[in-house]
């Protein structure tokens, strides 16, 4: 017999402590419910690409205490290729901040700068007043001055942090790093994990950055692009796997202009999840389109022979004139397949997650549209709903309110509209949510075409920005302010752009 007790009570206490003790192994690993990823990647595989993280200074395992100082630095972006950029911590990206979700996150940040700046979280969910908007949120910091950030990170998946302060120019100059916020049970079951950062920079044979103001208003209206092609601030990385293994990639996109439609050879990527984290369930590509400012969380299984190398390449894609016209497809990666035999059976477990849209009844409508009048003396102006942002009052949303946006791009060029503070649900006609529901913080609008979301002004009363995520194009007037609450009205001090 299994047990050698006759006593009904003391099988009850036997029982007991088993239950306890299980309990505590559980409380102990939080990933105990889950079975362990199979790592198998070679050693080193991403050591081509892998960014510095910001030390985490404090003890407490729920607060992350980080250091972060905005400052000039040579960085070689290819060999023998130095610019003198504008760099977090002397690194192009900024280093990776680390967190688990629900953490507090605290960013001690100094701004060694000649020019004022902030920085602005992109996607999370932060108080007002964390935001890093001048006038809306904060005073720019100046130059020597200091500032801490402190706030709670309560949704995992990849953001991002940049300035809001001559944005256009400060981050193509290389003010921009990423945000990881972590969750040990996603229920994502794939070891080999990396951080990528698409970005480029513009700059001249002597190491000079490109004017932010090259091109003018037509400089503007394109969306200025940098000639070098960043991965991980690396000219064409490579990146180890072995055959058939999954590994994966948190990709965002911190490019001031430039689109990344990705296409690793023509194989297939599992999209598990976007900006605001898993999708409700996963869906499948040849091809991936990742506009400034978006994130996605994507499993690739790379096949070919062992040994073979795949090429990461940035394909054209048409977001508006200049885009295609005398372009070419850009290598930006390479994937190089170990000699070991491909792995030809893993077990993937399948990612879902619950999601409960916004309510559609009784949602407010709120039409929006964006033009590009014809030029007037030689200067363009991006509108929203007849305006440009240096003429616009704030829209309005009470407390609680839930809003559908028509958001109507009537101009020639895509715009990727960014919406601070609250995660979106992209709707069709009828307000439905697009399939598979993802939360979403920047959503791409392409030329000519509308699109509809649902949003739920819940929480965290404040004027909360949104703009295109072509900076070029917020900065010659695509952005507007959402007012949530009563509170008193605040005017956000975005320097006019120079009239060139
Ligand atoms: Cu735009």
């Amino acid at each position: 017999m299994f047990c050698s007790c006759h006593s009904p009570w003391k099988r009850v206490v036997i029982l007991t402590a088993v239950v306890l003790a299980l309990s505590w192994i559980a409380a102990q690993s939080p990933a105990w419910a889950q079975p362990a990823a199979t790592s198998y990647a070679p050693a080193g595989w991403d050591a081509g690409l892998k960014l510095p993280e910001a030390p985490d200074t404090n003890p407490d395992p729920n607060i992350v205490e980080v250091h972060i100082t905005a400052k000039m630095a040579e960085v070689e972006v290819a060999p023998g290729r130095t610019v003198r950029a504008w760099t977090y911590n002397g690194g192009l990206p900024g280093p990776l901040i680390r967190t688990k979700v629900g953490n507090r996150l605290i960013v001690h940040f100094v701004n060694e700068l000649d020019e004022p700046t902030t920085i602005h979280w992109h996607g999370v969910r932060v108080p007002i007043e964390m935001d890093g908007v001048p006038g809306i949120s904060q005073e720019p910091v100046k130059k020597g001055e200091s500032f801490t950030y402190d706030f709670i990170v309560p949704d995992a998946s990849l953001y991002w942090y940049h300035p809001h302060v001559m944005s256009a120019a400060q981050v193509g100059y290389g003010l921009y790093g990423p945000l990881l916020v972590e969750d040990a049970n996603d229920g994502v079951g794939v070891a080999d994990t990396t951080t990528i950062v698409l970005s480029d920079i513009g700059f001249d044979s002597k190491g000079t950055l490109e004017d932010a103001e090259s091109g003018g208003s037509a400089g503007m209206v394109f969306g200025r692009e940098g000639s070098y092609v960043l991965v991980n601030g690396r000219t064409r990385p490579t990146i180890k796997a072995r055959a058939g293994a999954p590994q994966r990639w948190r990709i965002v996109n911190t490019a001031k202009s430039r689109f990344f439609y990705l296409d690793l050879e023509g194989q297939e990527w599992t999209v598990i999840g976007q900006d605001g984290g898993l999708q409700a369930r996963s869906t499948k590509s040849n091809i991936l389109l990742i506009t400034p400012g978006e994130r996605y969380d994507v499993i690739v299984r790379p096949t070919g022979k062992p040994g073979a190398e795949l090429t990461l390449r940035a394909m054209l894609y048409n977001r508006g004139y200049g885009s295609i016209e005398y372009r070419s497809v850009e290598e930006i990666m390479t994937v190089a397949l170990t000699n070991e035999p491909a792995v030809t059976k893993v077990d993937l477990p399948v990612v879902s997650r619950t999601i409960t849209p916004p309510p559609l009844a009784g949602a407010t409508p709120v039409p929006v549209v964006f033009t590009l009048p014809p030029q007037e003396a030689g200067h363009s102006e991006f509108r929203i709903n007849g305006v440009p942002y240096w003429k616009a009052t704030p829209f309005k949303a009470k407390l609680g309110e839930t809003q559908f946006w028509t958001v109507k791009n009537d101009t020639d060029w895509d715009h990727p509209f960014h919406l601070h503070g609250y995660f979106f649900m992209v709707v069709d006609e009828k307000g439905a949510p697009l399939q598979p529901m993802v939360w979403k913080d920047t959503v791409n609008i392409p030329m000519k075409t509308t699109a509809r979301f649902l949003v739920t002004f819940d929480e965290r009363p404040g004027t909360w920005m949104m703009h295109c995520h072509i900076l070029d194009h917020a900065e010659g007037g695509l952005m507007g302010t959402v007012q949530v609450g009563d509170g008193p009205a605040t005017e956000h001090t975005h320097p006019v752009p120079k009239k060139p």
